[in-house]
């Protein structure tokens, strides 16, 4: 019952365009999923596959970080994440006849839904320095290969080990083990290039980079305020959050260039009204802000909170908590006084009376929650922008109380807890110590490299070997022409992967490719069968376990890969327990127990049905570990993005049907585009600025001011009610137009939704 791979690559030949959607997950998105993971994985495994996904005795959805809500229904997944975990499950399995079939020169030419479609990993391969070709290895030589490279270079520096966010607990903190027993600290992941600001920001203004909420907090919230953010496509499950905090009588208010479905309007599945009925209106307020816009919006409510004061002292501010818990409400204050309204109307394209409203309903309600993503996270000011969310919710002294408190949104499943695990560059002084006490060695100290600065390292000649645990760096990094070039200077990248991808065709000299068991298959070790554990964005800790039953016994767990890859590379005499790791990850966590902070009697809290939550002490006690012990209100200087004449500033964003760099399909329903990813969503007042036309194509130029031109050809202009002088087109086509160095200040993420673009007109183009 395998699905078929794809033959040929499908072209937007047949592109389809339609009114945007208005609401989100009524019916058409259960029998959008189901027809998939049937056609994928056939029925029976579907069936236990998706019934066992979220429960608390099954597996983790592999998709996004969104938490499990306590009183889980049968059901408990959205479309996107049958998607993803049809996706992995699949039967299909990529021909030992494939390597010979394909050399990497036709892979390189393939789009990722072409590569996606292939199936499971399921043998590994090497292609030598020099041909063209990967072919069958043994474990044993693949490892032995990495060893030799590994132990040939001068420093420990030259090799960067990567991360993407489905690696679970165990799996990160073995790895990052095995990287600083190796003697480095380049440990970059995905979250350079997704939440880094969020966490830049957060550490400084409250001393904890996570969520400062639980679950159960939206439904005792008076006002969510939903910020940079597209719940329904990428937190599916997070509509049902709203639709309960709604019915307890919260108010929503949206802040996007977008009117995404989403935000607007809900029809829940699971219940027989979502299924016939209107469904639930989330948003009471929605912004329609210009990109980059926040962070003058932010300043702008924060002044009408003082102006509130003024007007009704000692009634508005939480003095209270101020006192006793903050600092810098003077200097905020102060510097907030001139503030200039045509400045914060000029960033954000709204009017004062709509920012009136804002300020009024903020007001109005006692316990607030801001959440936010991506739209927030990867703009140049993204650090500032977050801190003013975090000085506008200490105002109100809106942290560590229920119903209350900063939620940002994060994207991998486990994305939050590789990181608890010591999955960064720079992990605090604390962590090193104690990793240094329990495993009585001495890690690197000087901080490493993160996802850019390892690709310039590759540029410049200093990093030589890449070694991946998932993900696919080349095409989810910025500036992707400069990006293959650099890693095509290595002299090995080796692949800890489940399906192919960019990252499999755009090589070092020499490439390995190490395919892995994914969260829904079973892992079975000498110990008998494991289970994983993984953190939610809201810092909830669980235990999660494959059902389902690997498509070949070849695949190895991501921690026997690591182990193995450890032992061969650090030799027979290191004295860490890495056989022992893969044959029971129990011994695993008893060292996380040991070097984690909040996570001792690890292995009896994860073994407690439903897990436990992390510490969190400004959300448990409004105790705030910064330097100074005190929350502090940040002044940041307002600097908007500048629009010169003629020009758009573009972001990248993702469709419906995709995860990162995965294409599910080529469609992207509720912006109502089917059958093509080679869109530009334009305002019509733009279009008409512009002497452009809904149906015309244009290059899209990336104006960056550094003399090189970078250009993504041939989008077929989509006339969409975005913002007035934004635009937006699909990620990761749009990384050829982000250029390396362009990044947030403070997070060195890349900027990959402020671009500024000029657009060139062209004919259609020709479709084979
Ligand atoms: N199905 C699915 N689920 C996913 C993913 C996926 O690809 N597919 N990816 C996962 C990952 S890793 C992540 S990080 C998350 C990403 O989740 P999101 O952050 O929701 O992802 P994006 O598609 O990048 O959407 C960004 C949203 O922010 C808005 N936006 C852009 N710029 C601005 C701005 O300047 N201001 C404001 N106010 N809004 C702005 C955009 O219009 C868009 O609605 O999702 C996770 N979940
Ligand atoms: N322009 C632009 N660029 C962006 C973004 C954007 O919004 N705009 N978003 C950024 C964000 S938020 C993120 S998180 C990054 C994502 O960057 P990455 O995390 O590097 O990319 P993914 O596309 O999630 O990786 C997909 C690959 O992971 C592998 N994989 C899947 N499951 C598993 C597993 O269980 N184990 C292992 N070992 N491998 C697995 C598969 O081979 C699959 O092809 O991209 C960033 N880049
Ligand atoms: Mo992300």
């Amino acid at each position: 019952m395998a699905s078929k791979p794809l033959e040929h690559d499908p072209t937007d030949k047949d592109l389809v365009v339609s009114a945007p959607k208005k609401s989100a997950v009524g019916v058409p998105s259960l029998l959008a999923s189901i027809p998939l993971a049937l056609n994928e994985m056939g029925p029976v495994r579907t069936l236990k596959t998706l019934r066992h996904m979220n429960q608390k005795d099954g597996f983790d959805c592999p998709s996004c970080a969104w938490p499990d809500p306590p009183n889980r229904k049968v059901a408990e997944f959205c479309e996107n994440g049958a998607k993803a975990v049809a996706w992995e499950a699949d039967t299909l399995k990529v021909a030992q006849s494939f390597w010979a079939l394909h050399p990497v020169s036709e892979l390189k030419t393939k789009s990722e839904y072409w590569l996606g479609s292939q199936g499971r990993l399921v043998e590994p391969v090497y292609k030598p320095a020099g041909a063209d070709h990967y072919r069958p290895i043994s474990w044993d030589n693949a490892f032995g290969i990495i060893g030799r490279e590994l132990n040939a270079l001068q420093s420990p520096d030259e090799a960067t080990f990567y991360t993407s966010g489905r690696a679970s607990n165990e799996a990160a903190f073995t790895y990052q083990l095995f990287a600083r027993a190796f003697g480095t600290n380049n440990l970059p992941d995905c979250s350079n290039m997704c939440h880094e600001s969020t966490g830049k920001a957060m550490e400084e203004s409250i001393g904890v980079g996570k969520a400062a909420i639980h679950y159960e907090d939206f439904a005792k919230s008076d006002l969510i305020i939903i910020m940079g953010q597209n719940p329904g496509t990428n937190h599916p499950r997070m509509l049902t959050a709203l639709e309960e905090a709604k019915e307890a009588g919260a108010s929503i208010i949206a802040i996007n260039p977008l009117p995404e479905a989403g935000l607007m309007n809900f029809k829940n599945p699971q219940r027989p009204r979502g299924l016939i009925g209107k469904g639930t209106d989330l948003a009471d307020q929605y912004l329609k802000i210009r990109l980059a816009g926040d962070m003058a919006l932010m300043q702008a409510l924060a002044k009408r909170v003082f102006e509130a004061e003024d007007a009704a002292p000692g009634s508005v501010l939480d003095h209270l908590f101020l006192e006793g818990h903050c600092i810098g409400l003077a200097e905020y204050r102060e510097h907030l006084s001139t503030l200039r309204e045509a400045d914060v109307l000029a960033a954000t394209g709204l009017d004062s009376a709509q920012i009136d409203e804002l300020a009024r309903r903020y007001l109005d309600a006692e316990n607030v929650i801001i959440t936010w993503a991506m739209g927030l996270t990867q703009h140049k000011k993204a650090v500032p922008t977050i801190q003013e969310i975090m000085n506008v919710l200490l105002l109100r002294g809106n942290i560590g109380k229920p119903g209350a408190g900063p939620c940002p949104i994060r994207g991998h499943s486990n994305v939050q807890g590789d990181r608890t695990m010591g999955i960064w560059e720079k992990m605090p002084e604390a962590f090193m110590d104690k990793l240094a006490a329990e495993f009585d060695f001495d890690p690197p100290r000087e901080h490493g490299m993160d996802s850019v600065q390892s690709i310039q390292g590759m540029l410049q000649g200093k990093i030589k070997v890449l070694v991946a645990l998932g993900g696919n760096l080349v095409h989810a990094v910025s500036d992707t022409t400069v990006a293959q070039e650099a890693i095509g200077r290595t002299r090995l990248s080796a692949q800890i992967s489940t399906k192919l991808n960019r990252s499999h065709a755009y090589t070092g000299d020499a490439a390995l490719i190490l395919p892995t068991l994914g969260r829904s298959d079973i892992d079975r070790q000498r110990s008998g069968v494991q289970f994983v554990t993984v953190e939610d964005t809201v810092c909830a800790v669980h235990a999660s376990q494959g059902r389902v039953e690997p498509v070949s016994s070849k695949m190895l767990s991501e921690i026997a890969i690591i182990a193995r890859m450890a032992r061969r590379v650090l030799g027979k005499d290191h004295p860490f327990a890495w056989e022992g790791f893969a044959e029971n990850y129990d011994s695993i966590r008893e060292h996380i127990a040991a070097v984690v902070d909040g996570c001792e009697n690890y292995n009896e809290r994860v073994r407690v049905l439903g897990g436990f939550i992390l510490a969190h002490p400004p959300r448990d006690s409004r105790v705030f570990p910064t330097p100074s012990g005190k929350a502090v209100i940040v002044v940041n200087e307002l600097e908007a993005l500048a629009l010169p004449p003629g020009r758009l500033i573009l972001q990248s964003l993702r469709s419906h049907d995709q995860f990162n760099t995965t294409t599910y399909s080529l469609n992207d329903r509720y912006r109502g585009v089917r059958k093509g990813r080679n869109v530009l969503f334009v305002n019509p007042k733009d279009l008409e600025a512009l002497d452009l036309a809904d149906g015309s194509y244009v290059d899209v130029h990336s104006e960056a001011g550094d003399g090189v031109d970078r250009v993504l050809r041939a989008l077929r202009i989509i006339s969409y009610p975005t913002a007035e002088g934004c635009t937006a087109t699909y990620f990761p086509e749009a990384n050829v137009l982000v250029p390396l160095a362009a990044t947030a200040e403070g997070s060195n993420t890349p900027i990959s939704k402020s671009l500024i673009v000029r657009l060139e007109p062209v004919g259609p183009p020709v479709f084979a």
